[in-house]
């Protein structure tokens, strides 16, 4: 797919997954959607143990699936499968991800012009997937304006429909998904049928600090359903219709609930969203 094209993609869902997600919903429905799932350090399924590493989804029945995709981050950037983009601005970019260490990192940094810059690796021309099972196993980064996100989109016969997997909206305290430090402590799954139609949105929150250590974020899609998965633990439900095949994003963009990045906002590597590896299943 072109560059205009994937630029214009990207348009399309930052208008989604940020404004209309977050800034312009209304009280009500932030706190309608808000779901506080801690304690959750005693979670049977935490420690559910797996037949093998990639043999099916955490905590699922194995054999109810076919693996479809793995990117286990063991051997560097695979371009047969995964595009790196950047945002509007993209002559501002510098190579801010690698492959190292048996993960994808994406970490903040500053463009040639001294500004922030978003940062996408997504599967788009290369894997699509319609319903499923979709799973991360990341760590996040913290920092004002820090916005990182895992999530499933298409745009195709002129509908945009999203699923969020995990969206970390950082923004202090009082805004629910971070700590005053900014490290985040909450994200959100969303459901998107179309750009301005919102099928489901919830604030997970009182996780533990998301930066500290690595966590699995999943999503189960059968027609007419999504269900998302934290750990291996059922989190929020949305009963959608989404039946298009979607791509794989993982971005790290700016702009969150504590707005833009700052001074404040550690650089580099050493505050990488971390990803080790991204896993995709059929239902057989
Ligand atoms: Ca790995």
């Amino acid at each position: 797919m072109s560059t205009s094209i994937a630029q214009r993609v990207f348009k399309a869902s930052l208008c989604c997954a940020a404004v209309l997600t977050v800034l312009n919903a209304s009280a009500q429905e932030r706190n309608s959607g808000a779901v506080n799932i801690s304690p959750f350090s005693n979670s049977p399924s935490r420690s559910a143990p797996a037949a093998s590493d990639s043999a099916g989804p955490f905590g699922q029945d194995a054999s109810a699936y076919t693996l479809t995709f793995s990117d286990e981050f063991e051997s560097g950037f695979n371009s047969s499968v995964w595009n790196e983009a950047a945002d509007e601005n993209y002559s501002n970019a510098v190579t801010n991800f690698a492959v190292e260490d048996g993960s994808l990192k994406i970490w903040p940094a500053r463009g040639r012009n001294g500004e922030f810059f978003n940062r996408i690796i997504d599967t788009n021309g290369k894997f699509y997937q319609r319903y499923g099972y979709f799973e991360m196993e990341a760590k996040l980064p913290i920092g004002k304006g820090t916005w990182p996100a895992f999530w499933l989109f298409n745009y195709i016969n002129g509908q945009k429909p999203e699923i969020d997997i995990m969206e970390a909206y950082g923004g202090g305290s009082a805004s629910g998904w971070s700590d005053d430090n900014y490290h985040p402590t909450g994200y959100a799954p969303v459901v998107w049928r179309d750009t301005n139609d919102r099928a489901g949105f919830a604030l997970l929150f009182g996780l533990g600090d998301l930066s500290a250590n690595y966590h699995k974020y999943a999503v189960k899609w059968e027609p007419g359903k999504q269900t998302f998965y934290f750990d291996g633990r059922e989190v929020y439900s949305v009963n959608a219709n989404i039946d298009h095949p979607l791509y794989i994003k993982l971005d790290l963009l700016y702009g969150s609930a504590a707005g833009r990045p700052d001074a404040s906002t550690p650089t580099g590597p050493g505050n990488s969203f971390d990803i080790r590896y991204v896993r995709a299943w059929q239902f057989k």
